[in-house]
């Protein structure tokens, strides 16, 4: 048997970054080489999102993923077993046939994704390639330094509704390398944790690490966006912008209208597209994320029209599915996407949708989920696809900082930094 077949594949639960459980997957070769991957889990979740499955019932709160792990100790085990991880697509094939659902629903996007990702690695490790460079050669693309996108303010489904919109992120988008993005970040999230201090705000963390102020209205976070710049010493526009994931989908009541229970607040489409655009040119923001909700089709070529000077992303409204992505390119819809590994559920799942937005001259930006990992595969991930842009939460707790050190080291391998660039319209 050649050294990159499969002989075991192995899976055991463990705990995300908010003590719930997750799947983690191992897969030992011929060769011997052992290949570990586990899946994050988002809370505001779209719902064409491949499903994770979870066991119910009242142990863990019914969210324990007994059932996707034995599905990967037996069923994929022996689907598996003796194929050829150099075959990534053969194998994310095998698991998609397999499963027979269109969104993994009967083995489970979690069990496909643990054992998609470590067949990349394991893919890695036997051809003595570092991951990122593995994951390049699938995806046929120079490696590329990322710019990060970084929570700075949390409300919504990451901070228990603390404030209406979910997050208010930065961009380092004059810095010249990403270690010098790294360090106007933390700059900027400490002068902002020392301005809630000041104010008499609460410094606890949300989900991501962002602080979450709790304040009412939008305004006052933007504001709170631009001070804390100008305390890091940084020139808004210029050095540092805003972004915005209005997260829509999770604001929306029965009827459609977007309800902004802090503010006491319901709008309809159009008025939630004149807020946005009042925002915009009251502040430094060069990225919204998911403006509108995810079923809104009507209202987002209107969007689009209105704000296409920004980058505008669709999250929930893609969830990483190829099929949403060319709607939306021919309605004209949106101008980059969220690429979250596990809203697709197979390596090569998300790697057509990449291929797919930058057909489009999308602009992609590669994404931590809310609940993650101490795996930093994503790191490698957004190199090795030139994703250009990456999410990953806050640069607090060891979940999202294994990723932007995973960053540093790449760093060295002297990649190109493409910056600002990145960013849509392209
Ligand atoms: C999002 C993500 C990450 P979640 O909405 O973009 O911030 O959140 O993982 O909860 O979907
Ligand atoms: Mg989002």
């Amino acid at each position: 048997m050649s050294a990159s077949r499969i002989r075991r594949i192995h899976a055991r639960q463990i705990l995300d970054s908010r003590s719930r459980p997750t799947v983690e997957a191992e897969i030992t070769l011929a060769g011997g080489q052992t290949a570990r991957a586990s899946v994050p889990s988002g809370a505001s979740k779209g719902k064409a999102e491949a499903v994770e499955l979870r066991d119910g019932g009242e142990a863990w709160n019914g969210l324990g993923v007994s059932r996707a792990v034995s599905n990967v100790t037996g069923e994929i085990a022996r689907l598996l077993d003796g194929h050829d991880v150099l075959d990534q697509a053969g194998l994310d094939e095998k698991l998609r046939d397999a499963d027979g659902t269109p969104n993994l629903a009967r083995l489970g996007a979690n069990a496909t994704l643990a054992v998609s990702l470590a067949a990349v690695r394991a893919a890695a490790t036997v051809s003595g390639l570092p991951l990122y460079r593995r994951i390049a050669e699938l995806a046929g693309t120079t490696p590329t330094l990322p710019l990060p996108m970084v929570n700075i303010l949390s409300g919504g489904l990451h901070a228990g509704r603390g404030m209406d919109v979910q997050d208010f992120l930065m961009i380092p988008v004059g810095a010249r390398s990403y270690s010098e993005a790294l360090a106007w970040i933390c700059r900027v999230r400490s002068a902002a944790a020392e301005l809630c201090a000041e104010q008499g705000l609460t410094t606890l963390l949300a989900d991501e690490g962002g602080l979450s102020p709790g304040f009412a209205r939008s305004e006052q976070a933007l504001d709170l966006m631009v001070a804390a710049f100008e305390r890091a010493g940084l020139a808004a526009g210029e050095q540092v912008a805003i972004a915005l994931d209005v997260a829509a989908s999770s604001l929306q009541d029965n009827s459609g209208q977007y309800r902004f229970d802090r503010l006491g607040q319901t709008y309809n489409a159009k008025e939630m597209i004149e807020l946005q655009r009042q925002w915009v040119q009251a502040y430094p923001i060069v990225s919204i994320e998911d403006g509108l909700g995810e079923d809104d089709w009507d209202h987002w070529p209107a969007m689009t029209q209105a704000l296409d000077s920004r980058q505008l992303v669709g999250d929930d409204l893609f969830a990483t599915q190829p099929s949403r992505i060319n709607r939306a390119i021919e309605e004209g819809i949106a101008n980059a996407v969220l690429i979250k590994v596990n809203q697709n559920g197979l390596f090569s799942g998300a790697l057509a949708a990449i291929d797919t937005a930058r057909r489009a001259r999308y602009a992609t930006v590669i994404s931590a989920r809310s609940g993650e990992t101490e795996d930093a595969f994503l790191a490698d991930f957004a190199v090795g696809v030139a994703g250009g842009q990456i999410k990953i939460g806050s640069v607090r707790s060891s979940e999202r900082l294994a990723k932007y050190n995973q960053l540093l080291r790449l760093e060295e391998e002297g990649l190109a930094w493409s910056g600002a660039s990145m960013i849509a319209p392209l």
